[in-house]
This record gives structure tokens, sequence and C-alpha cells, in this order.
């Protein structure tokens, strides 16, 4: 080995032994405070809180959701099925710990989701002889749910998804038996509804695939409309659930951009990046949809590759670039969830694959991707 190559080689060594040093130092000041500390400038930082995390007390998760997240959505414990299963039936347990481990780590909580077309039973929709209601004693349903849950919790949880996935992705009308019943006067109501119990709350439309042309159309459209009449809608989540070339950036910018020229403050509701081989061109969130499983759409069973790694890594760059370039319009950036284990994208729209969408593997160690989002804001 000539002398120069050498030295080059010692040279390298001395600086991958700074680099560690740098990272372990940076790896402890990390471990005091966590992701939330580091974009506190910028916009809260939320994760979802899965319905196992909650009814397990898992003191681990609960405490790395404490340390890194300011802001908690709850995945599934207030959804229509979930607490309200017949209707005479509440099931408060995992929702009032969901609110107590909030209130108790004095963090912004979320409500989710006040009215969707999803997760409802039939006897909400339909009379016993499967007729569906009509407008005025479904709005009478939808009145009853929207109060009790938020009375319930009013002064704890300061924003709410009122209404959720109410528009198609070319802009048109879900039609949902909501809709069908009342046209869009359930849209109007809730949120009506909603500012008169808690005129304190911050309420929000939320919907996924909200960076494609025709749905911002829609949104957009829908808000002129509802700011005329005077309905009030304070806030826009989109809900980020991407894959790794799409949306193009472009077009969520323009959405951000076109959310919040409407006057309403921006939320990323529940981010996650699905990693695996697409099965529909586009991905969404339409949680209906399901396709068979084969193995070579499932590439990554052993764990991801290290191209793989940086890929997602510079997806959630390149994502948090544009955040960060609105903070101005941005409130508040929350993952859908925590560890990739407890992804909803492990089965949607393929069951049993293994997906890497999120910020902690599947031991909860802060994958790369993590890093380069510290990374950004040193
Ligand atoms: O992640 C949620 C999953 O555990 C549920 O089975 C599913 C149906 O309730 O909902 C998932 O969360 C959805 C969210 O509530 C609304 N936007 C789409 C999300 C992913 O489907």
């Amino acid at each position: 080995m000539n002398i120069s190559r050498r030295k080059l080689l010692a040279s390298t060594a001395l600086l991958g032994t700074l680099a560690q040093l740098k990272h372990a130092a940076f790896a402890k000041a990390v471990a005091d405070t966590g992701l939330k500390d580091h974009y506190q400038k910028d916009f809260l930082i939320g994760t979802a809180v899965s319905s196992a995390s909650l009814a397990e007390n898992d003191s681990k998760m609960l405490g790395l959701i404490a340390r890194e997240f300011n802001s908690i959505t709850a995945e599934n414990a207030m959804k229509w099925g979930p607490i309200r299963p017949t209707l005479d039936n509440w099931q408060w347990e995992l929702a009032d710990k969901f609110v107590d481990f909030g209130t108790r780590n004095k963090m912004h909580i979320v409500g989710h989701t006040l009215v969707w077309h999803s997760q409802v039973p039939d006897s909400v929709f339909f009379d016993e002889k499967g007729k569906p209601l009509n407008k005025k004693a479904l709005l009478k349903v939808m009145e009853e749910h929207v109060t009790t849950l938020m009375e319930r919790y009013k002064g704890r949880i300061p924003a709410w998804d009122v209404v959720n996935e109410a528009i198609e992705d070319d802009g048109q009308w879900r039609q949902s038996p909501w809709y069908k019943a009342t046209g869009t006067d359930y849209i109007a109501r809730a949120f009506q509804l909603a500012h008169e119990i808690d005129p304190k709350a911050h309420l929000m439309y939320n919907d996924y695939n909200m960076a494609m042309p025709g749905k911002r159309a829609g949104v957009v459209a829908m808000l002129k409309e509802f700011k005329k009449k005077g309905v009030p809608i304070h806030g826009v989540g989109l809900q980020g659930h991407v894959g790794m070339e799409h949306p193009e950036l472009a077009e969520l910018e323009a959405s951000i951009v076109a959310y919040a020229e409407q006057g309403v403050r921006v939320h990323i509701t529940e981010l996650d990046v699905d990693v695996l081989p697409s099965v529909w061109g586009i991905t969404g969130a339409d949680v209906a949809t399901r396709f068979q499983y084969r193995p070579e759409i499932d590439p990554y069973i052993n764990g991801l590759t290290a191209e793989a790694e940086e890929a997602l890594s510079e997806r959630y760059v390149a994502l948090f670039k544009i955040f960060l370039k609105h903070r101005d319009k941005i409130d508040r950036v929350t993952l859908w969830g925590v560890s990739d284990n407890l992804s909803w994208l492990n089965d949607f729209p393929v069951p049993g694959r293994t997906n890497y969408p999120l910020l902690f593997d599947r031991e909860l160690k802060p994958k790369a991707a993590y890093f380069r989002l510290l990374d950004l804001k040193r």
C-alpha cells in the first residue's frame, strides 16, 4: 500500500470515529428531548395512538409518544363503531384513557372523528326494516352523537376532525348514506353544532388524496360555499397517506397553498409513507379496498434494503422541507402511528405484508428517516 493511500485510509477512519462520536453525542442530546422539541418553532408534531397501546397500558410505547410528540389522535378509539357499537351503548374506556394520557402529558389532543361514512353501524343509517332514515331522523342521530362526544371532552379536546372524507378524488360529493339522506346539510350542521357546543374548539375537515387536483378543487369549492353561508370550518386536514413517488411534491404544495388561501389552517393529519409496490397506481385510504396477497409485492419481509431505507429517508426529508417552507400555514404534522409493526399499511390494501412507513422500527428504535428529520433542524 503506498503512503498516500495509507494516509487517506487513516484519515477516513478518523473521520468515521468523529462522526460516530458526533452521532453518539447527538443521540444523547435527542434522548432528553424529542422530535417535537426540534420542531417547536415550526408546528406541532403528532402521532396516532393505537387502541392496543391504550388497552395494554403499553408504558414503553406511551413513554416514547410522550417524549417524541406533543399532539395525539386516537387511531380508532373515538370512531363511531368502537365508541358506540349500538345506539344506546357507549364504550368510553379507551377514549377516556386516551384523553387522560394526553391531558397528563399536556399534549394537544385531536378528536377523530365525529362524522364519517366508514365504521358506522348500519343501525345509524337504516331502520329495523332496512329502510334508510329520512333526513330529519338521520340528522337527529348525528346531532346526538356529536353532542355526547364533544360535551364529554369539552375543554380537554381543543381540535376535532368534524367531517372525514366527504369528497371523492374527482371533487364530487361522496355518495355516502349521510349525503344521500341530507345532501351537504349534514356537513354544515355538524360544523355548526360543533361550534355551538364548544366555541373554542378548532374544527377541521379531514380527507385523503388532498394533493390531487380534482379533490383540491372540490375541497376549495366546499370551503368557499360554506364560508359564504357562515359555516365554521377552521382547518383542513391533509391526511398524508403517501407513496414513494406520489403525490408529486408540487401538487402537495399547490394544495397546501390553495387551502390556506381560503383562510383555514392546514394540518397534515395522518402521515405515513408506503414503501411497498403499489397495486393500484395511486395510494389512497378508502378502507374498503383490498387486494390479494402475492409474495412478489411483499419484497422486504426480512428488512428494508439499504437503498430502500435511504429512499424512504429522502422522501421524508422532501416532505418535511415542504412543510417547513409553509410553516406559516401549517399548525401540525401528525404521523399515522409510531412504529412500523403497528401500521395499518401492513394490511392495506393487501393483507399480511411487511411495510416500513413510519419513523420508528419494530423494536421502537428511531429509523434513519427520524435522524434525517432532526438533521433538517440542526
Ligand atoms: O389506521 C386505522 C385502522 O386501524 C382502521 O382499521 C381503519 C378503519 O377504521 O382506519 C384507519 O385509519 C383511517 C383514518 O381513521 C381515516 N383516514 C384513513 C385512515 C387509514 O385507513
